[in-house]
């Protein structure tokens, strides 16, 4: 059965719940691989709007299912509320999201400890606050709880006091955890999600059924902010390319789909690179026109021009195999878009950067294309037609509105 992974192209924030919403009719099963609450998927039904932060993006009118796979970091508090407030309008959804044993848990120290750590750095990554990075730092120095471990409750509470022992030697005056309170809280959590009904899975037991379901691979972020293929250390702390799936035995194929959500415009929401920056009034009028303000934190999203070098990167380091092109309405009305075509690095020009180092200190070099009126207007097919011929790849939908069926296919 032919899978469909569908990631960001460039720095989150392209539109992909939307995207994700659109196809997932189609599919059996809509697996998250990788992020956590930093995530902020936006998705419509029957008109009303739902962000999600945890959940699969799975369709209410169909049986699909939504999996948090064990690439994830999982807050039970957060999944609580977001299954909460769809169990208003759906009854008894709950029961489609299955959780992987094996996932890594986000803890209430977690988020203690990344506004610790952003508070105490010199150049702030600006961070969601959502204890991404220390769960995934826990996990890899194998100081982390995964979601199995609460099924036996008194080893549970063993390995808890043990690394809050850790925790508060390390981070002396700086924090101070509570074995009981962490123990009693997850507990609380945990059984309200079996209250609710979610299944408890574990990547092994569902493989067979995958190979014969329809699957979709839902990414969060962008491939820019990929733990080894983004802009280090401006990055999140987990894998944002396709590849990610393979933490979930997943493997893509030459005959699965990558597609590359991309917006007509770049945002970016933190610190770090961003070559075609645009500052000032400039950027706050696309802001607004745009609604580039953070899903999860509200925080405002520094916006720029269409970057082609780091496009081309992204398709290479994510394998796509085709565009969904997102947001080119929001420029309606401009009279000149400009594109990134190369950057200028000490008097050369290149086409696109080998490792992601080389997005620092560029100078993006330009060409300036005639403004649309509307996504139906020809300046608008040109400027896809462009963006086809310098990538050398196709766009296959392109989405121009918030609402799911605002969308229409090249193919
Ligand atoms: P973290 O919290 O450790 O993952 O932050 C590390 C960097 O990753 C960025 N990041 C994001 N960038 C875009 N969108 C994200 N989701 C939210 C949204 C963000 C928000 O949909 O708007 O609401 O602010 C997301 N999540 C993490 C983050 O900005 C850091 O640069
Ligand atoms: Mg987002």
């Amino acid at each position: 059965m032919k899978k469909l992974a569908i990631v960001g192209a460039q720095w989150g924030d392209e539109g992909k719940g939307k995207i994700v919403n659109y196809f997932s009719k189609q599919y059996d099963y809509i697996i998250r691989f990788s992020g956590g609450a930093n995530a902020g998927h936006t998705i419509y039904y029957n008109g009303k709007k739902y962000v999600n932060h945890l959940l699969p993006s799975i369709t209410p009118e169909t049986n699909s299912i939504g999996v948090l796979s064990k690439g994830m970091a999982l807050d039970l508090n957060q999944m609580i509320k977001e299954l909460e407030v769809l169990e208003e309008d759906f009854k008894g959804i709950s029961r489609r999201f299955a959780i992987d044993k094996e996932i890594f848990l986000v803890l209430s120290y977690h988020k203690e400890e990344d506004a610790v750590l952003e508070g105490m750095r010199k150049y702030p990554i600006g961070t969601t606050k959502k204890g991404i990075g220390p769960s995934f730092a826990d996990k890899v120095s194998r100081e982390n709880i995964r979601l199995i471990d609460l099924f036996d409750e008194e080893r549970l509470y063993e390995r808890l006091e043990n690394i809050i022992y850790l925790k508060n030697n390390v981070y002396q005056g700086k924090l101070s955890i509570n074995t009981d309170d962490v123990y009693e809280e997850l507990l609380k959590q945990f059984h309200k999600l079996q209250a609710l009904g979610c299944q408890f899975i574990s990547s092994s037991e569902i493989y067979e059924e995958l190979q014969t379901k329809r699957v979709l691979l839902e990414g969060a972020q962008g491939i820019m902010l990929d733990l080894d293929s983004g802009t280090y250390p401006f990055v999140t702390s987990s894998q944002t390319t396709a590849h990610g799936a393979s933490t979930i035995d997943i493997t893509l194929t030459d005959e699965d789909e990558v597609m590359g959500v991309v917006k007509a415009y770049t945002t970016r929401v933190g610190e770090g690179e961003f070559p075609t920056e645009i500052l000032g009034e400039e950027a706050d009028e696309l802001r607004t026109l745009g609604n580039e303000f953070g899903a999860t934190t509200g925080r405002n999203r520094r916006v720029g021009w269409l970057d082609l070098p780091q496009l081309r990167y992204a398709i290479r380091k994510s394998k796509l195999n085709s565009i969904v092109l997102t947001k080119g309405d929001v420029l309606n009305g401009y009279d000149e878009i400009k594109v990134c075509t190369g950057y200028e690095s000490s008097g050369t020009i290149k086409k696109m950067p080998m490792i992601a180092n080389e997005f620092r200190d560029v100078n993006p070099v330009y060409k300036t294309l005639k403004g649309w009126k509307s996504v139906f207007d020809i300046n608008f097919l040109k400027y896809i037609t462009f963006i086809e011929q310098e990538l050398d790849l196709e766009i296959h939908y392109i989405s121009y509105g918030p609402n799911t069926e605002d969308i229409m296919s090249k193919k």
